[in-house]
């Protein structure tokens, strides 16, 4: 079986849609047939500023909002990065091959900064650990929105150069990103990604939020002059966004929606975009919190997810250290 390996970053209290679309809803999809590996990658996290309490608390919400989304732990390996040392390790092998100018072209982490006070080193080699995630667990596919298309480029690179140097050791893996929703874009701000970080509270819809605030925040959407429901990337980036929202979780192809909202306005077509989003959100809503009534069986799911995941990173891990030259313990 093929392996699926990707992670969320717990920066936020809840997922937004663009996650849940562009990534989460992908892997749940996968875990049957693909022999998965999925995590919360805390220590990405920690490349902004953070409060230790907040990154707990945020972690067991994200690993929650995981299994409440339909990750099954006896289907998938879902844990914890920071719980595996290897991420760490690995990372700086691969700093190490790493060219400075190379990290230095990588456009989110530009845009990142620019939004910091002080930009961390941490910041700047995230994508190196990035890859490393990914070639710690041999991973033939990685499912991601379409932001993270340039760091799988460089773990493609980075494996390259390390088995080309070392010997064959790394699987090149491939980015597995979905057209249809691999940018879902902000309410407000039609041309850019929804985000947990960059979004303005009006321009993005939390998986955990009410429904009211959600529907509210839908209706209100930046639509564009003129009413019809149609695709048009370029002039109607609003309607467009709301139209692969409805297509993503009605299965409606657009063509089929431009056709049931023809001389209907956009009102019609909001409310109902409106409730396929509430219905989505609702059950994950319900089961998250459930599962963080009970702390102690998510950290103990969570640690029988970490434990198997170490068993594989070691693995590689010995692999590497063979290859790069550091000697064995006698
Ligand atoms: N708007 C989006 N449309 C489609 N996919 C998206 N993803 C994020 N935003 C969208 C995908 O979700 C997965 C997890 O994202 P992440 O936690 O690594 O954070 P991110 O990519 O940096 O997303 P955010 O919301 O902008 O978070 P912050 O603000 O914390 O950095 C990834 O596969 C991502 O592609």
């Amino acid at each position: 079986r093929a392996r699926v390996l990707s992670g969320i970053q717990p920066t936020a209290g809840s997922f937004h849609l663009g996650n849940y679309l562009g990534a989460v809803r992908q892997w749940v999809s996968m875990q049957d047939d693909h022999d998965a590996f999925y995590m919360v990658v805390d220590l990405h996290a920690i490349t902004v500023e953070y409060e230790p309490a907040q990154l707990r608390e945020r972690t067991r919400l994200a690993a929650a909002q995981l299994f409440a989304c339909g990750l099954d732990p006896d289907r998938a390996t879902v844990f914890v990065q920071s719980q595996v040392p290897e991420h760490t390790e690995l990372q700086w092998v691969m700093a190490c091959l790493t060219g400075f100018g190379e990290a230095s072209r990588m456009t989110q982490f530009k845009d990142k900064a620019a939004k910091q006070a002080v930009a961390s080193v941490g910041l700047f080699t995230y994508p190196i650990l990035q890859a490393a995630d990914i070639l710690l667990y041999q991973a033939d596919q990685v499912p991601v929105g379409a932001d993270q298309r340039q760091h799988l480029e460089l773990t493609r690179d980075l494996a390259q150069r390390f088995n080309h140097r070392f010997g064959e050791t790394f699987t090149l893996p491939s980015a597995y990103i979905l057209k249809a929703v691999e940018k879902i874009t902000d309410l407000q701000d039609p041309t850019a990604k929804m985000s947990k970080s960059s979004s303005s509270p009006q321009g993005i819809l939390d998986v955990l939020e009410e429904p009211s605030a959600l529907r509210k925040k839908i209706m209100r959407a930046v639509t564009d002059t003129g009413s019809d429901v149609i695709a048009d990337e370029e002039n109607k980036p609003g309607v467009t966004n709301l139209m692969r929202i409805h297509s993503a979780l009605s299965g409606l192809s657009l063509p089929e929606i431009e056709a049931r909202y023809a001389g209907q306005g956009y009102g019609t077509f909001k409310k109902d975009v409106a409730e396929l989003v509430t219905d989505a959100f609702a059950p994950i809503r319900e089961r998250t919190q459930k599962l963080l009534a009970n702390e102690a069986e998510l950290d103990r799911m969570l640690a029988v997810g970490s434990s198997r995941a170490g068993k594989v990173a070691r693995e590689t891990m010995d692999l590497v250290r063979d290859r790069a030259g550091f000697l064995r313990p006698a």
